[in-house]
């Protein structure tokens, strides 16, 4: 990284619980898949007017844009300043009619992974389908070709080997949040856990 964060600010990044790294670690439940860019494709469906399916080529035609953000992983490490790059959801969505009911999104990936999000915060401004990171294209343990990046929530958010995006009426909770894991995931609230949920109102 480059020159040292002020103390200050500091705190202003790093939420609570989490140390900072310079590396990047891999973090991922399963075997890394095989990328085939005949047979991958990218699938919206649910709650939309219309269902899309976009080949690797389509997807990769999509407008591109660059975006700095943080990542934090509930194991506790936190990266500062990562440059993605990608098509932000918000480009997306101007391909997407949402239908009225649609309050949700499961974030579908290879293998099964899921996660689920809020609309609210699957629309932020700040989140995004990265195929670059740091200048480089995604390696393939850290989501090649496509995974989303959710910088203000827990990194297992930030789905790897993405496939689909599938919006719902009622929230669909995703791989690890109905293994132990929150279903909110603010690392400024140190939403860990599912268990801390009972204690919320
Ligand atoms: N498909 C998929 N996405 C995933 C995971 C996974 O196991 N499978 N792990 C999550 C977790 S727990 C974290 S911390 C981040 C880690 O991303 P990285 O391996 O690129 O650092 O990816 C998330 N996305
Ligand atoms: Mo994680």
């Amino acid at each position: 990284m480059g020159k040292p964060l002020a103390a200050e600010d500091l705190d202003n990044r790093v939420p609570p619980g989490q140390v900072l790294t310079d590396k990047f670690p891999v973090l991922s439940y399963g075997p890394t898949p095989r990328f085939n860019p005949r047979t991958w494709d990218f699938r919206i469906s649910g709650a939309v007017e219309e269902e899309l399916r976009f080949s690797y080529e389509e997807f990769r035609a999509l407008p591109q844009s660059t975006q700095l953000s943080d990542f934090h992983c509930v194991t506790t490490w936190s990266r500062l300043d990562n440059t993605w790059e990608g098509v932000k959801v918000f480009d997306l969505m101007k391909r997407v009619t949402l239908k009225p009911e649609a309050h949700f999104v499961v974030v579908e990936c290879e293998a099964g992974y899921t996660t689920n999000l809020a609309l609210r915060q699957f629309l932020d401004d700040d989140v995004m389908l990265a195929h670059r990171h740091d200048g480089w294209d995604l390696a393939p343990d850290h989501g090649w070709p496509l995974r989303l990046v959710v910088p203000k929530l827990y990194a297992w958010k930030s789905a790897k080997w993405l496939r689909g995006l599938r919006f719902t009426e009622f929230d669909e909770r995703g791989f690890w949040e109905v293994r132990g894991y929150h279903n909110h995931a603010d690392p400024w609230r140190e939403e860990r856990y599912s268990f801390q949920e009972d204690c919320e109102e």
